[in-house]
């Protein structure tokens, strides 16, 4: 079903002269675009390619103005499906949509009963449709992989799962991607090992996280040299034998703190590495790839995203990097910022306002960052606001995989907060966003926390 609906949208596509696609500024809309824009430049369209933070009544209405022949939308797109009849459009995205958006130029996973949490990216369906269009496009699941990685998908069940299983085998089998089983944590390359724990978030290493001086003597006590020479040792430099000894040791680090066997179990899981990029750079591992295409879109620089999963490896490359540190030092500063602001804590949800404190295009990974950290309780959502500068407001919740198995959706529920204050909002049960008039943060959270409570009571 779902592959015949990918093929009828490759039909259209292919039936098209020009084709605009309109894409996500995140990794995963990223590596969509790029696999839409590759796919359309060897099938010999014209083409063009334009990021948005969100699909707006602005957006909208110049799109219908500009009258392309086509326009797709990639990552984005599904709770427009039913509208917008002046606009000639095929959609691949994968953010939670009703039944009712059924359209034979929608592909979601949601529409086949699929989760598109974590089953499938939006880089990944745009994937399905560019495979169907001609088999050697298999070598673009490579940026399906990065994006499904961008949007965590791997974390449900510490690999990818689902159709995002078949991306792989795809990857796999032209020699694009290889899966390997190693420490999860970010950085495993490109970072000095202690600050690879030191930045350990997934989980947080009790006494390690938000520590260096205690990374560095945790590796000292169990004599892992630091230095070769000069250079720090990255995570690959390791020997197998001294992975092991940190593996287990972190492991009694949780265990000795009353962690169970779960959570040491996400220490350990599949990586992905993408097989014709030089090891130790950042394009090498999928999840520190969907990092760096993170720092470029976020800033507004989508044209250097675009080129590295274009494959530049020079100057474009450089820029990426560059802004790479800078996102970093914005990402340190933004968690310093909310500490300081303070959490309110409530009975369903806690927050944050960082006014114009922290960037609204990474508000959300700081929330995550801080939900994440020691010294705040994950029992329940936190929601971090920060303004846009147009009389709006983002707000960004995240959650736990603990609290979206007692039920917690924080998409629907964001989404009918927002709607209450002439807002809109949506995105993953874990993980979601809103846009909302400012002034109305209070009336919204009062809607936000009710519904929270309805969903983790209800059951
Ligand atoms: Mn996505």
């Amino acid at each position: 079903m779902l592959q015949k609906r990918a093929r009828e949208i490759g039909d259209i596509i292919k039936n098209s002269r020009e084709v605009h696609i309109v894409t996500h500024i995140d990794a995963d809309g990223i590596t969509a675009g790029c696999i839409a824009y590759q796919t359309l430049q060897k099938l010999g369209k014209e083409c063009s390619i334009e990021f948005v933070k969100q699909l707006d009544e602005s957006v909208l209405t110049r799109l219908k103005d500009e009258n392309y022949e086509l326009v797709w939308f990639t990552d984005l797109g599904s709770n427009i499906s039913t509208g917008y009849p002046e606009i000639n459009k095929v959609i691949t995205d994968h953010h939670t949509c009703s039944i009712e958006s059924n359209q034979r130029f929608h592909l979601n996973p949601h529409l086949f009963n699929l989760d598109g949490g974590f089953e499938i990216s939006g880089a990944g369906v745009t994937y399905l449709v560019s495979k169907t269009i001609d088999k050697k496009n298999m070598d673009l699941s490579q940026l399906a992989v990065v994006g499904a990685c961008g949007d965590l998908q791997d974390r449900k069940y510490n690999k990818l799962s689902g159709l995002n299983r078949n991306i792989l085998d795809d990857g796999e089998s032209v020699g694009v991607v290889k899966a390997k089983i190693d420490i999860r944590y970010f950085g495993r390359e490109t970072r000095p090992v202690y600050k690879l724990l030191q930045y350990a978030s997934d989980p947080v290493i009790p006494g390690l996280s938000g520590r260096e001086s205690a990374c560095i003597s945790f590796l000292q006590e169990h004599g892992i040299k630091m230095k070769d020479g000069d250079n720090w040792r990255c995570w690959v430099d390791l020997s197998k034998a001294e992975r092991r000894v940190v593996i287990s040791n972190i492991a009694r680090v949780f265990l000795s703190k009353g962690f169970g066997y779960k959570t040491v179990k996400r220490i350990i899981g599949e990586i992905y590495l993408l097989e014709q990029e030089e090891e130790g750079t950042e394009v090498h591992d999928a999840k520190e790839y969907a990092t760096l295409l993170n720092s470029t879109a976020r800033y507004g620089k989508y044209e250097v995203g675009l080129r590295v999963c274009m494959g530049d490896r020079g100057e474009w490359f450089k820029k990426a990097r560059n802004l790479l540190s800078g996102h970093r030092a914005n990402l340190v500063e933004g968690l310093q910022f909310a500490k300081e602001e303070g959490i309110e804590r409530r009975e369903y949800l806690q927050f944050f306002h960082a006014g114009s404190g922290i960037r609204d295009t990474v508000v959300g990974i700081v929330t995550n960052m801080l939900l994440n950290s020691e010294e705040i309780n994950g029992d329940i959502p936190l929601v971090g606001f920060a303004d846009k500068g147009n009389g709006e407001v983002k707000a960004s919740a995240r959650a736990t995989e603990e609290l979206v198995q007692q039920g917690l959706n924080l998409s629907s529920a964001m989404k009918k907060a927002a709607s209450v204050v002439d807002g809109i909002g949506g995105g993953h049960s874990i993980a979601a966003g809103a846009t909302i008039p400012k002034g109305k943060e209070e009336e919204f959270l009062a809607i936000l926390e009710q519904e929270i409570k309805n969903q983790l009571v209800s059951i």
